[in-house]
C-alpha cells in the first residue's frame, strides 16, 4: 500500500487540532529493536507461558530461572537501541501541546528515545529490588553471582522491578495513565495484542472521553472492534509517516 495513503485524513485533521495526545505501546514498538514480542511467533513465550514465569509464586517456587530468563532479557535489552517508532513519538512532543507515552513495556526504550512524559504500567525492566525488604538495586548493583542474586542488606531474593500477573499496577502510574486517556483528544494504541488488562482498558476510556481512538498494529486484534481506525503495519514506518504528514502544511484544497 502506496505509504502516503495509509494516514487518513481524518487522523490528520483530529491531530492538527489536537491539544492532548495519549500513546498506549505494548512489545510490537520494541519488536524492530530486536526484542521478541509476547505473543508473536518468535515470542518470548513461546517457550514458556507468561504465568511460568512472569508472577510472585513462579519466582519463589523456582527463582534461578525466573532470575535467568529476566537476566537474559536485560542482556536483549541492553543490546538493543530505540527504533523509528520510538523516536516519531519523541517528534510529535515538538507538534502537540501534550503528549504521554502509557507503555506496557519493560525495557525503557521509550525514555532511551527522550520521551518526556513516560507512564510505566508494567515497571522497568533495568531497576530491581529485594523481595524481603524492599532495598533497590540499579543493575550495575547486583552482584555477580550464579542464579537469583540475593541482597546485601538481609540476604533476601532481589528480583526485577517489574509488574508480574497478579501484582497491581503501581496506583500513581494507574492515575496518570487514568487521567492521559481522559483527556486525550487523539489515543493511540501501538504494538500490543490488547490482551492484558488493565491496561487493554485505556483505549475505550479514552473512546468513552471523547478521544479519536486510533490502533497501529500489523494485524487485527481484540482492540480492532472499539477503535475508530486500524492502521495495518509497522510501528517504525506509520509513526514517521504521521508525524511527516502533520508537519507538512495541510494541502489547501481550496484552489
Ligand atoms: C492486575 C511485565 C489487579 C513483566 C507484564 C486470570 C488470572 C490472573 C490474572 C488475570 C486473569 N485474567 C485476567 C487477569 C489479569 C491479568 C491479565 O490481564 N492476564 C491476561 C494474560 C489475561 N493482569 C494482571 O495480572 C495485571 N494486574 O490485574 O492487578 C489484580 C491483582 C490481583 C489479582 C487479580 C488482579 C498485571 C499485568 C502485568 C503483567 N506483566 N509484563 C514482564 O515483562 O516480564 S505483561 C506483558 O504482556 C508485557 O508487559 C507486555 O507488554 C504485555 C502485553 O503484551 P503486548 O505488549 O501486547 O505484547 P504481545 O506480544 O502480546 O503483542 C505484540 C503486538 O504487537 C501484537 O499484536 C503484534 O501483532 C504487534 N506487532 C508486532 N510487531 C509489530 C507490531 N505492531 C506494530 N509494529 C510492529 N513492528
Ligand atoms: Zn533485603
Amino acid at each position: 500500500m502506496q505509504a502516503g495513503s495509509m494516514i487518513s485524513s481524518r487522523l490528520l485533521q483530529a491531530l492538527r487540532g489536537a491539544k492532548s495526545v495519549a500513546v498506549l505501546t505494548g512489545a510490537g514498538i520494541s519488536a524492530e529493536s530486536g526484542i521478541p514480542t509476547f505473543r508473536g511467533n518468535e515470542g518470548l513465550w513461546k517457550k514458556f507461558k507468561p504465568e511460568e514465569l512472569a508472577s510472585v509464586d513462579a519466582f519463589l517456587r523456582n527463582p534461578d530461572l525466573v532470575w535467568e530468563w529476566y537476566a537474559y532479557r536485560k542482556h536483549v535489552v541492553r543490546e538493543s537501541q530505540p527504533n523509528a517508532g520510538h523516536r516519531a513519538l519523541v517528534d510529535l512532543e515538538a507538534l502537540i501541546p501534550d503528549v504521554t507515552v502509557i507503555t506496557q513495556n519493560v525495557d525503557n526504550l521509550h525514555q532511551r528515545a527522550g520521551s518526556k512524559n513516560v507512564v510505566e504500567l508494567h515497571g522497568n525492566i533495568t531497576r530491581n529490588f529485594c523481595n524481603d525488604c524492599g532495598a533497590r538495586y540499579d543493575d550495575e548493583a547486583i552482584p555477580e553471582t550464579p542464579g537469583v542474586p540475593r541482597c546485601q542488606k538481609c540476604g533476601g531474593l532481589i528480583r526485577p522491578a517489574v509488574v508480574w500477573f497478579g501484582e497491581l499496577i503501581p496506583p500513581d502510574q494507574w492515575r496518570l495513565a487514568e487521567t492521559a486517556a481522559r483527556r486525550a483528544n487523539v489515543f493511540f494504541s501501538v504494538g500490543t495484542s490488547g490482551i492484558v488488562y488493565p491496561a487493554a482498558s485505556l483505549p475505550l476510556l479514552a473512546k468513552d472521553h471523547g478521544a479519536y481512538v486510533v490502533e497501529i498494529n500489523t494485524e487485527i486484534t481484540p482492540l480492532s472492534d472499539i477503535v475508530d481506525e486500524t492502521i495495518i503495519g509497522k510501528a517504525g514506518d506509520v509513526l514517521p509517516e504521521i508525524v511527516a504528514q502533520l508537519r507538512s502544511p495541510k494541502e489547501d484544497f481550496s484552489q
